[in-house]
């Protein structure tokens, strides 16, 4: 929710219908912002050799929502070109419950095949796959997407299609059908089953596939007529630790990530989800996949002079709450959605302010979105590198080779520094890679650990470099600028 396209006309309606409701929480929530600090995310998603990943990629695709068949315009050359130009490793791919269970305990497995070939190509560039059961505006019968017609209960009341779209989560129709939805009618108790069961059926489909991460619940959840807290507190989480427990019952490993609700947490306010209770035998695997718009953008404003200001406050803001939260659950933290109009003054600057926010945590992060056409994402309309494809295609390390510790790339000077502790168990060489923008000519490695003692390879062809680093029981921190 909220990334406007905003309209000059429609900014005064959303401006006194958004603010409304983050007045009245933040002075209450606010007593729990910055009581985190320290260095940030307790742990990572490691890959098969148990090192930790660093996951950058794009939502794929705002596209799938209307399509009926629910696959994104996204053909497998595209998904080759972002690989090779931004150098992804990751996608937030969006799929949909209206595809999943088209009637009441009926699961379509041709789309979950439809979605299986599409993982597949993300798996052959050893990419990795965010499964994201999206929705906006709760489904197409109340005019946005996600849920089916036969879970939508409006009580005959309207719906109607708003500008811009974020205000259709207000119209009654809309409320009555997340009322429903939570049950906090007490009408509907089976609706939210039938989501955990859906849910359970797509897992059942991708425990054993490699590619696939893990399961981001629910796209921005949203309340309702219940408000913020109360409603993460309660029937989000609830929700929630009923999902995962139908999870589990079929997959015991993929990572189960949670969203707060949108409203507020995008805005860098605390989220009152609590700890979900993984049933799983050994470490929980539960992730923590909150999204980032700061207000003042949301709104129609755009990175200059005082909405700079607020919104690097805001970014600020964010990065201690959510680690406050990943924290609670003990959860990895991937920015699942950070995006803007790129056509915008100051946009492109945003987006590295909120690269740099992420990174500093060692948060995956997926961009909004992959789509061309609209402005916001890497690709022009003809599939040609927007100008902010030289921004996304940003030097990071894929996979490190231990616990990440901390993680900075100044992209003024083109240097990359990061620093790791040795783990047992983990094996390989940490893998990095690097944009032929800043480093036309490969580049230059130093390393804290003894001359003789480190090995690197670079490998022109897919830009990546692999750094062998001894075990010592030291922090090893890598630093790595353009070659000359
Ligand atoms: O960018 C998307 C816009 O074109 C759609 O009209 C809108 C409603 O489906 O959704 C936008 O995408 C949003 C995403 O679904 C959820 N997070 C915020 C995104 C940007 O507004």
């Amino acid at each position: 929710m909220l990334g406007l396209h905003l309209s000059r006309t429609a900014r005064r309606a959303v401006a006194a219908a958004v603010l409304a409701v983050p007045i009245a929480l933040s002075a209450v929530e606010a007593a729990s912002w910055g009581t985190t600090t320290g260095d940030g995310t307790l742990r990572y998603v490691t890959d098969a050799q148990g090192r930790a990943l660093i996951l950058r990629g794009l939502n794929t695709a705002s596209s799938a929502k209307s399509a009926p068949d629910g696959m994104p315009d996204y053909p497998e050359s595209m998904v080759e070109q972002e690989h090779r130009l931004l150098g992804t490793n990751f996608v937030r791919f969006l799929i949909q419950w209206r595809n999943v269970e088209p009637r009441p305990g009926r699961y379509d497995d041709v789309y979950l095949d439809n979605v299986a070939e599409r993982i597949s190509w993300y798996a052959k560039r050893g990419m990795y796959v965010m499964l994201d059961m999206h929705q906006d505006v709760y489904g197409p019968a109340t005019n946005g997407n996600g849920a089916p017609a036969w879970a939508t209960n409006t009580d005959g009341l309207a719906a109607k299609a708003q500008d811009p779209w974020e205000l259709g989560y207000i119209q009654p129709g809309t409320l009555r059908a997340f009322d429903h939805f939570w049950n906090t009618t007490g009408q509907h108790p089976e609706l939210r089953r039938h989501y955990a069961n859906a849910w359970k059926h797509v897992a059942q489909r991708f425990a054993d596939d490699p590619a696939v991460l893990g399961y981001d619940l629910m796209n921005e959840p949203w309340g309702g007529t219940l408000p913020g807290l109360a409603f993460e507190r309660g029937p989000l989480s609830d929700l929630y630790q009923q999902t995962t427990e139908a999870i589990r019952e079929v997959d015991l490993n993929k990572w189960v990530f949670l969203e707060p609700r949108a409203v507020g947490v995008n805005w860098g306010l605390a989220s009152g989800l609590r700890a979900i209770d993984d049933p799983r035998p050994g470490e929980d695997r539960i992730g923590y996949a909150p999204h980032v718009y700061p207000l003042p953008l949301d709104i129609g404003g755009q990175y200059t002079g005082s909405s700079e200001k607020w919104t690097d406050r805001t970014l600020r803001a964010w990065s201690r709450a959510v680690t406050a939260t990943a924290r609670r659950q003990n959860a990895p933290i991937i920015l699942g959605e950070f995006g803007i109009d790129n056509t915008k003054p100051g946009a492109l600057q945003f987006v590295r302010s909120v690269q740099s926010t992420a990174e500093a945590m060692r948060a995956g992060q997926a961009y909004w979105s992959a789509d061309p056409n609209d402005g916001w994402g890497p690709w022009n309309s003809d599939k040609t590198p927007s100008e902010l494809a030289p921004v996304l295609a940003r030097a990071y390390p894929r996979a490190i080779a231990g616990t990440p510790t901390r993680l900075r790339y100044d992209e003024t000077t083109a240097t990359l520094t990061f620093s790791f502790r040795d783990k047992t168990a983990v094996t390989g060489s940490t893998e990095v890679w690097l944009p032929p923008e800043d480093f036309p000519r490969g580049a230059t490695v130093t390393a804290s650990d003894a001359p003789g003692s480190w090995r690197q390879t670079w490998d022109p062809e897919s830009r990546s470099l692999s750094i062998s680093t001894p075990r010592t029981g030291r922090e090893h921190t890598i630093t790595i600028t353009p070659a000359r």
